[in-house]
């Protein structure tokens, strides 16, 4: 019996912790995986956006300095230095957001520029390139007068427009981890480098970046790399950012989330464990109470709704824990049911109430005592014996004693039919408990022999609204008064109810309102006081 118990209860407490520890753990892990995916998307986006405006500004300052060459040869292609044209010079160089300057070259030597024409003459350097347009390309131009930074030369008819090399990708971040660059497709070439770059990223790039301003982005050596290529001149552009740099902050919360979601998992685990030994401990527990006597009984007084009187008592069990925890009923008689042991519950039921109750059908010859059996107390003769001896032993007359089953109690009809027959046989009179609850058709009801309906409270309860089973206290109503049967409604909690059920038929009453569950000897007290009770309610309603 105990192995039988325990390893059902083993293997739900193993897939407790199961399901308390993946519950932690996947969302936890979706979570971080997300945040990840989410993280990589973030960067790529942002190294996407570096490429295309790296790619912005060197196109825009390219077409700033063909524009400058073009318009100065249309106009002056006589005297590039006069007046004049060094005044157009400036014009343009003004205008030109990324233009350095604009001059005039001869020889490879600058001899005069918006700057003015004095000191200027100097060697420009080798060409790098010529490109279809011929327009001669210097990429690596000092210029005396400023030695910290690098100048881009585009020259054609000797009319030429310097940029400063860097400018573009200063213009768009000036974040240190950030790689960027532009560069010539055909070759690869970069014109303007800042951080790490593989050559592999930009090599070969007429197949790899689709023509159209498009931008590829993909991830490799441990960077996000973003890649542009210009529709309007043979040019690209790359950002990019090392894979970590923008997972630092999730990271960080996940490092955090991962310890705190492990310790909630493992305290979930350990509460389920707690309940799951809890309940398979729950027989044992029982077993110890019933030799430790710590079940006692408390009575709950059934009312005449017309008079107020007492007119019998629901006796209802109750179990103080040595360590003084009172364990409810509704936790415990299932568990007894299911280790066998609601048999051994019942008799000490029926042993309570002969010595709480002995001579009450003395003080009070009509009063009734109910008990409530388990279903599986019908199933079996045992309960014939129990109810006599108590029968004889509290010296009861016909309809003292009352057993309330719930509609689980009929399941197995012919043991039903059979058992109840010979307890009526007996003078016991039978309730069915917690009316309107149960899967059986009510049917039945005409082939069992039954005393007592008891409405359940949530039929009271919802009685007086206007509810969807606001309807089935009415019903169950006329069910019984067509089938003679009496009517003892639970859990009646207000004036309102008591008055309406009153109005409506019904009888006897149980509820709060009326009276709360009480100790025997309080139970006694009450009946001895001969005059009957009025209540409150009755006396007011007339
Ligand atoms: O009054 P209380 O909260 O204890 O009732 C909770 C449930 O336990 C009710 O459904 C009631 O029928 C059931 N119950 C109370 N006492 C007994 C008892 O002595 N035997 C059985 N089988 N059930 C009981
Ligand atoms: O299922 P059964 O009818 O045996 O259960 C009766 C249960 O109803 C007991 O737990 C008892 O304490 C409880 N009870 C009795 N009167 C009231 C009441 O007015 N309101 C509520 N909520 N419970 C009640
Ligand atoms: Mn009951």
């Amino acid at each position: 019996m105990q192995s039988r118990q325990r390893s059902p209860g083993q293997i739900a407490g193993i897939i407790a912790v199961l399901v308390a520890i993946l519950g932690v753990a996947i969302p936890l892990l979706i979570a971080i995986l997300l945040a990840d995916r989410q993280g990589r998307e973030t960067e790529m986006r942002l190294v996407s956006a570096y490429a295309d405006d790296v790619l912005h500004r060197a196109e825009t300052s390219i077409s700033q300095g063909y524009t400058a060459i073009r318009t100065l040869a249309d106009r002056n292609p006589a005297e590039p230095c006069s007046d004049e044209s060094v005044a157009l010079m400036r014009k343009l160089d003004l205008e030109s957001s990324y233009l350095h300057a604009v001059g005039y070259v001869v020889n490879g030597h600058m001899v005069c520029s918006s700057q003015g024409r004095e000191g200027i003459d100097f060697p420009l350097g080798p060409v790098d390139w010529v490109s279809q347009r011929h327009v001669r390309i210097r990429l690596n131009v000092r210029f005396p007068f400023d030695e910290a930074d690098t100048y881009i030369v585009v020259e054609r008819n000797g009319f030429a427009a310097i940029m400063n090399r860097d400018l573009a990708l200063e213009a768009t971040t000036n974040e240190e981890d950030v790689s960027l660059g532009f560069f010539q497709p055909i070759n690869g070439r970069f014109m303007a480098l800042r951080g790490y770059v593989k050559p592999e990223w930009v090599g070969s790039p007429t197949r790899q970046v689709p023509r159209g301003h498009s931008v590829r982005t993909f991830v490799d050596a441990g960077y996000v790399v973003a890649v542009a290529r210009s529709n309007r001149y043979l040019l690209g552009a790359v950002a990019a950012l090392p894979v970590t740099y923008m997972h630092a902050q999730e990271r960080s919360t996940a490092m955090v989330l991962v310890p705190v979601g492990l310790v909630a998992g493992i305290a979930l685990a350990l509460a389920a464990l707690y309940l799951v030994r809890r309940q398979v401990a729950l027989p044992a527990m029982i077993r110890a109470g019933l030799r430790r006597q710590e079940f006692y009984m408390v009575y709950q007084p059934v009312v005449d709704l017309c008079t107020g009187e007492w007119v019998g008592a629901e006796a209802l069990l109750r179990w103080r824990r040595a360590n003084g925890e009172l364990m409810r009923p509704d936790l415990f008689i299932p568990a007894a049911e299911d280790a066998g042991l609601i048999q051994d519950i019942t008799r000490r039921v029926v042993e309570l109430v002969t010595q709480d109750l002995n001579d009450v059908f003395s003080i009070a010859p009509r009063f009734h005592v109910a008990i409530n059996l388990s279903p599986i107390d019908l199933t079996s003769g045992d309960v014939l014996e129990l109810m006599g001896g108590m029968a004889h032993r509290m010296k009861a007359g016909p309809g003292n004693l009352v057993i309330e089953v719930t509609e689980r109690g009929f399941l197995d009809r012919e043991l039903a039919q059979g058992v109840l027959h010979s307890l009526r046989d007996g003078g016991v009179k039978v309730a069915i408990d917690d009316f309107g609850t149960g899967y059986s058709t009510l049917a039945y009801l005409e082939n069992f022999e039954i005393d007592y309906l008891k409405i359940d409270k949530s039929f009271v309860d919802t009685m007086n609204l206007d509810t969807p089973t606001s309807q089935v206290a009415l019903h169950i109503i006329g069910m019984a008064r067509s089938l003679d049967i009496e009517l003892i409604a639970e859990g009646v909690e207000t004036g309102t109810q008591a008055t309406l059920l009153r109005e409506l038929g019904v009888q006897y009453a149980q509820g709060w309102h009326l009276s709360r569950p009480m100790a025997a000897e309080e139970l006694l007290l009450g009946l001895q006081r001969a005059r009957p009770r009025k209540l409150m309610l009755v006396s007011m309603a007339g």
